[in-house]
């Protein structure tokens, strides 16, 4: 399912550019528009889910899928030794601010714990 007003699912359609790195039947990745360390990938599933409260039984694999493709880039990206960080917001509480779920691939600096 695609969402026409939403930004992820146009850059899934290819209406607005991205930097993709990756691409599998379940998922994309993309690097971040304002990039928080030298390496800030977007990975999304290609079906629009909004939220983590909008997952459903079933979606395991999808999930499973974002973060196989999260091991896969960290490798690539020369991240997998020195360590890198995976992170879900949900909701503006949180800090979402685009409502399709993503996880952020960040990592190239020190992060400090706990964030923000
Ligand atoms: P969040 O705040 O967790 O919903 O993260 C949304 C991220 O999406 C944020 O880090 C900036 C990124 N972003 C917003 N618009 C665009 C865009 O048009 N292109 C790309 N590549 N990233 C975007």
């Amino acid at each position: 399912m695609i969402a026409e007003d939403c930004l992820f699912c146009r850059i899934l359609s290819g209406d607005i550019p991205a930097e993709i790195i990756h691409e599998s039947d379940t998922a994309i990745a993309f690097r971040d528009i304002n990039p928080q360390a030298p390496t800030h990938v977007l990975i999304i599933p290609r079906r629009h889910i909004a939220t983590i409260n909008d997952l459903e039984p079933g979606d395991e694999p999808v999930i499973g899928s974002l973060y196989l493709a999260a091991k896969q880039i960290a490798a690539e990206e020369g991240l997998a030794e020195d360590g890198y960080r995976v992170v879900m917001n949900c909701n503006e509480g949180a800090g979402q601010s685009v409502f399709h779920l993503h996880l952020h691939l960040l990592g190239g600096r020190r992060l400090d714990w706990p964030p923000g």
